[in-house]
């Protein structure tokens, strides 16, 4: 036990996917033996996590009888107290959805995947979830000649418009948040970044059941900055839940442990996540690396939890640093909160200012005193 031991109270969650992956990938079988999810609970719970997540096809992981299965998580859960706050449906293994789930070029499949869905929100709500994931891993295409992107969005809007009615119908207290993703496993994704699913949210009929769960790989795969779509995403009050994991930028999906990727992103994305505005579960998607074997598998859960503990202490250090208050002073950090025109401000007293562009021009920002404190205090340097 140390300062970076994880607890309940850090609300620490993982997906059952993440812990059970067996390490299948395209080039090669699995190194892990089916994980059952009930030992999943037990060991994560034991290791300080506040809850857990799943698919509806991962309850049935060992156990092929469904009800069966619900009991005995139910029963883990009971026995740990772990918690269930998001759930979400696979609409991507089936080779069923293989041209998609709401999108694809079959009405019959879409028909397909929102009753798939329906029938794992209920079970969601029965387990207290209140946030629902939609990942549109299969939504999209390899040629641009077989998809009719307008037709396949008006699709998407349709079941999520049915879902959020559905919901709205039977009084759940569930949200649902849209996880971007700009490829992998299909050519290109729909709702590929933060910006997409922002827009296409504000198109549905109950745009206040519809938010984000942006993940750290998938912006970054798309050579994107999280940490600004994250505070995009809080700024529209549309950041319902997050997918923390690591990423070495534009390349395939690593899904790596959180902090073992970009770790000054992941360093200033924990300074924002706790610099207030986002209260839900500090969420893992990730996979435990492929040469790991069983016993290896809790050794990378626990290092996604210590790693957000010792950036999350780090930032602390950073922010409570009187010479970065100093430093964020001359970098005029804080005047962009002041408003560009005074209350009460016309245009008119705009154009009365007395204003030197070159003297402004000559001005210098400081900004790389305050960057070198950060990296400082991110590099463990400075107290
Ligand atoms: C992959 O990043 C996706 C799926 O694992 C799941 O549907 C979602 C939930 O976080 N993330
Ligand atoms: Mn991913
Ligand atoms: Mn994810």
């Amino acid at each position: 036990m140390d300062a970076f031991t994880p607890a309940p109270e850090d609300r620490f969650t993982f997906g059952l996917w993440t812990v059970g992956w067996q390490a299948r990938d395209p080039f090669g079988d699995a190194t892990r033996p089916p994980l059952d999810p009930v030992e999943s609970v037990h060991r994560l719970a034991g290791l300080g996590a506040y809850g857990v997540t799943f698919h509806d096809d991962d309850l049935t992981a060992v156990q092929p009888d469904r009800g069966r299965a619900i009991e005995d998580f139910r029963k883990a859960l009971a026995e740990t107290g772990l918690k269930v706050p998001m759930a979400t449906t696979n609409l991507f293994t089936h080779p069923v959805f293989k041209d998609g789930a709401f999108t694809s070029n079959d009405r019959d499949v879409r028909r397909h995947a929102i009753r798939k869905v329906i029938r794992n929100l209920d079970l969601a709500a029965e387990l207290g979830a209140t946030t629902y994931v939609c990942w549109g891993g299969r939504e999209g295409a390899e040629s641009d000649a077989a998809k009719d992107v307008r037709a396949a969005l008006a699709r998407y809007k349709e079941a999520m418009d049915l879902l959020c009615g559905y919901v709205v119908e039977r009084g759940y207290d569930i949200r649902f948040a849209i996880e971007p993703k700009p490829n992998e496993p299909r050519g290109d994704i729909l709702l590929p970044t933060i910006g997409h699913a922002l827009a296409f949210i504000g198109e549905l009929e109950h745009p206040e059941r519809v938010g984000l769960n942006p993940e750290v790989g998938h912006e970054q795969m798309a050579g994107l900055n999280m940490v600004h779509g994250v505070a995009q995403a809080l700024w529209h009050g549309k950041l319902f839940h997050i997918d923390l994991n690591g990423q070495h930028g534009p390349r395939y999906d690593q899904d790596l442990i959180f902090g073992h990727g970009d770790v000054q992103s992941a360093f200033f994305l924990v300074d924002l996540l706790e610099s207030g505005g986002y209260d839900g579960p500090r969420h893992f998607d990730y996979k435990p690396p492929r040469t790991e074997d069983a016993a290896d598998v809790w050794e990378s859960a626990a290092a996604n939890m210590r790693m957000y503990l010792i950036l999350k202490e780090r930032s602390r250090a950073y922010r409570a640093d009187p010479e970065v208050q100093a430093a964020l002073a001359d970098a005029r950090v804080g005047e962009l909160a002041r408003p560009t025109l005074a209350p009460g401000e016309t245009l008119a007293d705009l154009a009365r200012d007395d204003f030197d562009p070159d003297a402004a021009a000559a001005r210098g920002y400081h900004f790389t005193r305050l960057s070198r404190l950060a990296m400082e205090h991110l590099l463990g340097v400075r107290g």
